[in-house]
């Protein structure tokens, strides 16, 4: 009578501890199938609900973020942990017109540490992996030949009259966008790079990979929207770079583009006279709030040499020098025409400016989302060739004119 009481007890422990360990023990001892660790999915069945008061191992559901993308490529954003709003959504549209199907990584920086609220949405929001990088502050503050009075004496009387004048943090970023974001350690290890800011939109499927694309056709760097800068941002800039060019003839490119920087036919420009400027340049630049290009570029001496040329004159912080300008001079001084490449199709939002595909069907085919974002006429169009659009002046001074068709676009 004992043994058979044993036994059954035997049995029932043995199914009890087979029903305990397959169902909740797995998170801490075992292996799942595939043999990656079992993370805690609280979207799946079986698993505790995030809802309920059970122990979670982890608190991210396990995903596969191998990258599928073939080349040596980043996402990255520089931003601050109170942009989280916005960065998810910039991540949002990214990732869903474009790279989940790819899964490149997410660099993010910062020259204050990411709260771990920031780390764990992003990470969630990202399809592929995701670092997350301090910049050193030596490559944020201002450098050690910059003179704090003058430059709080230019604060002040910036403030008003200046785009972001009276903002030092906003020295400092256009500064670190110049010339230390692909310094940075992490973004040693790619050759591509697609800058993202908060709170931008993509209104387009991609349908295709566009670091692919800039590669095999031998291009460094893909803009989408050329503007006018403020000319009071920049008051000493041209005539820095004249000195530039003259004191280093050999490193501009026989294919540049100075033209598209140096022109003034209001031809272009709906026949409206531009804002006047007090130098040959037109204030033309490209907007790098979006760019994809090649780290290689910014890496070489070329760049290096005109980049600490520009820092030693002191406008970054004595003036508001954007990187916006300063990235497209050096791009139509130091670059083939040719390398620099107009991504006309895939549509993208920065307030408060939208472009979109110009073809219809194109814009159907990739699924554009182009609805008005404002009440003011002009801002409820593509801004390609609104009357301070530059891109006109780009097709006829920079690398012309593009068809998808010229490309071998491959239509999903
Ligand atoms: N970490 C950090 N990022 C900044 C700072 N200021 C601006 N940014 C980032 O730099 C980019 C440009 O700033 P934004 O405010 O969008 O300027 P705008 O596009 O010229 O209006 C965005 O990605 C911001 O998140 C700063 O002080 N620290
Ligand atoms: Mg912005």
């Amino acid at each position: 009578m004992i043994n058979v009481k044993v036994i059954v007890i035997g049995i029932l422990l043995s199914i009890y501890y087979y029903y305990v360990f397959n169902h909740y023990g797995k998170s801490r001892t075992s292996i799942a199938p595939n043999s990656s660790p079992f993370i805690c999915n609280s979207t799946l069945k079986g698993h505790p609900k995030l809802a309920s008061n059970s122990y979670l191992e982890s608190k991210l559901p396990y995903k596969d973020t191998t990258q599928i993308g073939k080349e040596n490529a980043t996402m990255v954003m520089l931003t601050r942990n109170f942009e989280l709003v916005g960065a998810l959504s910039s991540m949002r549209s990214l990732e869903d017109r474009f790279n989940r199907h790819y899964k490149y990584p997410w660099v993010f920086l910062n020259e204050e540490p990411f709260d771990d609220d920031f780390i764990e949405q992003t990470t969630l929001m990202a399809s592929g992996k995701t670092y997350y990088e301090l910049v050193p502050r030596e490559d944020w503050d201002p450098p050690s030949h910059i003179n704090q009075t003058k430059l709080e004496e230019n604060l002040n009387k910036s403030r008003e009259s200046v785009i972001y004048g009276g903002y030092k943090s906003y020295r400092n970023m256009c500064h670190f966008n110049s010339g230390f974001f692909y310094k940075q350690k992490r973004l040693l290890n790619y050759d591509w790079y697609f800058r993202v800011e908060p709170d931008v939109e993509y209104m387009c499927d991609f349908q295709y990979d566009p670091f692919e694309l800039l590669r095999t056709k031998n291009k460094m760097y893909g803009f989408i929207i050329t503007f006018l800068e403020y000319e009071n941002t920049i008051p000493t800039l041209w005539q820095t770079v004249e000195s530039f060019m003259k004191e280093y003839p050999q490193l501009i490119h026989p294919n540049n583009s100075i033209d598209f920087l140096t022109t003034n036919e209001t031809s272009l420009n709906h026949f409206i006279e531009l804002f006047p400027s007090n130098s040959s340049y037109n204030l033309c630049h490209f907007w790098s709030n979006f760019e994809i290009g090649n780290l290689n570029f910014f890496r070489s001496e070329e760049y290096n040499t005109f980049f600490n040329y520009l820092d030693k004159a002191g406008g970054f912080y004595y003036e508001r020098w954007g990187d916006a300008p300063v990235h497209t001079i050096a791009l139509a001084l130091l670059m083939d025409k040719n390398q620099i490449h107009h991504f006309e199709d895939i549509g993208y939002y920065h307030a408060p400016y939208l472009s979109c595909p110009s073809s219809q069907q194109l814009r159907a085919q990739k699924r554009c989302e182009c609805k008005p974002r404002l009440r003011i006429k002009d801002f409820n169009k593509t801004v390609d060739v609104n009357v301070f659009s530059c891109l006109p002046r780009w097709w006829k001074y920079g690398s012309g004119k593009t068809f998808l068709n010229d490309i071998d676009y491959k239509i999903q």
